[in-house]
């Protein structure tokens, strides 16, 4: 199943990042969030869907002690029938390394959209921790499973092709997403999720949700720890199933949300598009810059 494929960038020149300019100049804000841990996946860079103009405002206000790329971060599927890789999308992946570089503790978990990184699973590149999966010890010492989560897409693993064709369906709504958001965008109108608002009327996918998230929990039951975090659904959520403690840190494509533990141990799902919504309602608030 792990072939071996090639990478769809110049590997050297991200090795090479820090003599790279950020198209996007990194802000200097003041008084930046710290949080001792922050869970992000499902970025899809390489897509159109994409929504890196607020995933590099989150990157610029808020750091962590650890920070776990839980899967699908680069779109390889997409990558391979289109090439599309703009500027913004090399300024997320600088970040990703700076924060690195400032010892930051990056672990990087692919999903299936990003397999061809499996194959470096164990090993250290550029300071990120690529692994298949990895056990988060929160500051109060419960142990949390991290992990994509498809593993357990039955639909992902046996019908490959079944998965694909939900993928394009997948990737005309998030067209049709982008197109109202720019439209909303152009009235004034705060960001709003097409593809949220027809997960919630469309029963089969919620049913999918739920199925996934009992599915996941039962699995960090099994192996008798506290919880399980994962992405790969585009859901967050954050709730206890069977006694588990279940975290989904949702996406970046639409929901645009983070998995946050604060250092007391608290975790917290930090949806990025009201936060910025309430910093431009003050006069002083740094704008999101236009993509
Ligand atoms: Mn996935």
């Amino acid at each position: 199943m792990a072939t071996i494929s090639r990478l769809p960038f110049d590997a050297a020149q991200i090795a090479d990042f820090h003599s790279i300019t950020p198209s996007i100049p990194e802000r200097i804000v003041a008084g930046r969030r710290q949080y001792r841990t922050v869970w992000i996946s499902d970025v899809h860079l390489g897509t159109r869907g994409c929504n890196a103009a607020m995933l590099i405002d989150f990157l610029d206000h808020v750091d962590s002690d650890t920070m776990y790329l839980v899967g699908d971060i680069i779109d390889g599927w997409a990558m391979k029938k289109r090439f599309y890789w703009p500027a913004a999308h090399n300024d997320i992946v600088w970040r990703v390394l700076k924060r690195a570089k400032r010892n930051t503790r990056i672990v990087y978990i692919p999903g299936n959209h990003d397999e061809m990184f499996r194959q470096f699973s164990g090993l250290d590149f550029g300071g990120v921790e690529i692994r298949r999966q990895a056990i988060h010890t929160t500051v109060d010492g419960r142990r949390l499973l991290v992990l994509h989560g498809d593993e357990f897409d039955a639909i992902t693993l046996s019908h490959r092709w079944l998965a694909h064709l939900g993928d394009a369906a997948y990737e005309m709504m998030m067209g049709l997403n982008r197109w109202v958001n720019l439209v909303r965008r152009a009235f004034n109108l705060p960001y709003w999720s097409l593809s949220k608002y027809a997960k919630q009327k469309v029963k089969n996918a919620v049913s999918f949700i739920s199925k996934f998230e009992e599915i996941v929990a039962h699995e960090a039951a099994h192996r008798g720890i506290d919880g399980v975090i994962a992405g790969h659904i585009h859901k967050a959520e954050m709730r206890t199933i069977a006694g588990i403690e279940y975290y989904n840190d949702g996406d970046w494509v639409e929901g645009c949300t983070a998995l946050v533990e604060h250092y007391d141990g608290t975790m917290e799902i930090l949806h990025w598009a009201e936060e910025i919504a309430a910093r431009d309602a003050q006069p002083s608030g740094v704008r999101l810059a236009a993509a």
